[in-house]
């Protein structure tokens, strides 16, 4: 027992570490490739780690959003899909499962998350319509605006700022909400547009006390709410570990009590429920339900498949039941948070607290130098590929894009590049080759310059933009 490793083990005993609910069954090949072939991938991909191929990619920390690993009981009910052009039996078991955990009547399923968006807003919003909500998300103020509606941010000032530790940052400000409807008006407000843990404020959480206060205030004035309910179960996790009287209820008593408070919901299945393509819309009104399903056999395909093979939904139905488990929820958000500790460790400047899905390097801070309209997030997340093959994403100018009235860039407070941590895919070693590779890169960060825009698409232009290096 000379060799210190052992004593280094031996000055750990008595340490208790938590561990993933699961074990691997069938493992997908990854690789590195050179340095070369990295710089001509970023070069071909115009700097964007969307245009990127994802062979060229070595740890996939794009997004979380339908790169989730299914199950075997979800697989085994791929097997078991009914593809029955109507009345499928797995949109009845995907049915009562939104029913059993959210609580809510109506249950409409669509494509992904943006199907369902463009029903509710289609099916709610008149122009000149305005939608407070708890800071934008892209697509969802986009079908907002595609409806004819102006959207508001009624976040909590704390939202927007990147080192307040604020254990609910994802709460709406009631003062903001009273003075919109001061302003404008209850009857040019259709909804309110809550999502549980805020992405583009890094996963942070609404409180229960929040959408309490919320329910009171929108009785008060005759508004709805609906909630994006896309990571809803981190949201309901956030709740347990940290507001009183919650410790000892489960996800998704917490899930199914937060949900009562509002009218109806949408979803991207993509995240939460642990599949690679769906997503539901439902609510608790008939006409809103009606409207949308006049509107789904349009856009998405008949009432009862909207857009998902039986097979999808199947597998959809079981995620709901599994993505919602106490320890699977846990060990999803301790996985992020051993990420963020390491970068905290090594002085990298991330948004804190540290959220849900995903660690959020705040490019502001790390590229001091850059100004924002040359793209610090950008930036990080080509030069992080560069480095070691980690796709990351921008969450900043790019992904905020432009004012539709005044043509200019929205300018906002967060400039992020976003670590998304796929559900059930990635283990500890893969985080720590992504913090080194960060740590090696903050080492460097002065030598490093900003890009220009060397093409913009219309529409959320963070998926199709161009750039180069100044
Ligand atoms: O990607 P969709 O169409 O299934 O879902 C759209 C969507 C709606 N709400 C929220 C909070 C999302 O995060 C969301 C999609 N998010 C993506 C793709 C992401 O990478 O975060």
């Amino acid at each position: 027992m000379s060799n210190p490793i052992y004593k280094t083990m031996g000055q750990q005993f008595g340490r208790r570490s938590w561990a993933e609910p699961w074990k691997i069954k069938m493992v997908e090949p990854i690789r590195m490739i050179s340095a070369e072939e990295r710089l001509e991938a970023c070069q071909d991909a115009g700097y964007n780690t969307f245009l990127m191929r994802s062979e060229d990619v070595y740890i996939d920390l794009l997004t979380d959003s339908g790169t989730s690993a299914m199950s075997d009981r979800q697989w085994a009910g791929i097997m078991m899909g009914d593809e029955a052009y109507a009345g499928s039996r797995n949109f009845y078991n995907l049915e009562a499962a939104v029913r059993k955990y959210y609580g809510y009547k109506y249950v409409i399923p669509t494509h992904q998350g943006r199907g369902a968006e463009h029903l509710i807003s289609q099916a709610t919003i008149t122009k000149g319509d305005y939608i407070p909500g708890n800071m934008y998300f892209t697509t969802t103020r986009l079908h907002q605006e595609l409806a004819g509606g102006t959207f508001v941010d009624v976040i909590i000032d704390e939202a927007h700022d990147p080192t307040n530790q604020h254990p609910f940052k994802g709460n709406v400000d009631l003062d903001k909400m009273k003075a919109l409807v001061d302003k404008v008006g209850a009857d040019r407000i259709p909804y309110v547009s809550l999502a549980g843990t805020v992405n583009m404020a890094g996963g942070q959480p609404v409180s229960m006390d929040n959408v309490k206060a919320l329910r009171a205030f929108c009785d008060k004035h005759g508004l709805r709410i609906y909630l994006d309910a896309t990571r809803m179960y981190e949201n309901a996790f956030f709740i347990q570990e940290r507001e009183e009287g919650y410790k000892d209820k489960s996800v998704a008593e917490i899930l199914f009590e937060f949900c009562s408070y509002t009218d109806g919901a949408w979803m991207s299945a993509k995240k939460d429920h642990l599949v690679n393509i769906g997503g539901w819309l439902a609510v608790n009104q008939e006409d809103v339900a009606e409207r949308a399903r006049n509107l789904v056999v349009v856009y998405e395909g008949l009432h009862t498949y909207g857009g998902m093979a039986g097979r999808d939904m199947e597998a959809l139905a079981i995620g709901i039941e599994e993505g919602v488990k106490d320890d699977h929820v846990a060990a999803r958000v301790r996985q992020v948070r051993y990420l963020g500790k390491l970068l905290l460790d090594w002085g990298i400047p991330i948004m804190e607290p540290i959220g849900g899905h995903a660690i959020f390097v705040d490019a502001r801070r790390f590229y001091e130098h850059i100004p924002q309209d040359q793209f610090p997030a950008q930036t990080l997340a080509a030069q992080l590929y560069l480095d070691s093959g980690v796709r990351s994403m921008e969450r900043g100018i790019v992904s905020a894009g432009r004012d539709p009235k005044t043509g200019d860039h929205y300018y906002p407070a967060l400039e992020l590049t976003r670590l998304t941590i796929p559900r059930r895919v990635y283990t500890q070693a893969h985080m720590d080759v992504v913090a080194e590779s960060l740590k090696a890169l903050h080492d460097e960060r002065k030598k490093t310059k900003g890009l220009k825009m060397v093409y913009e698409p219309e529409y959320l232009r963070f998926f199709q933009a161009r750039f180069e290096p100044l």
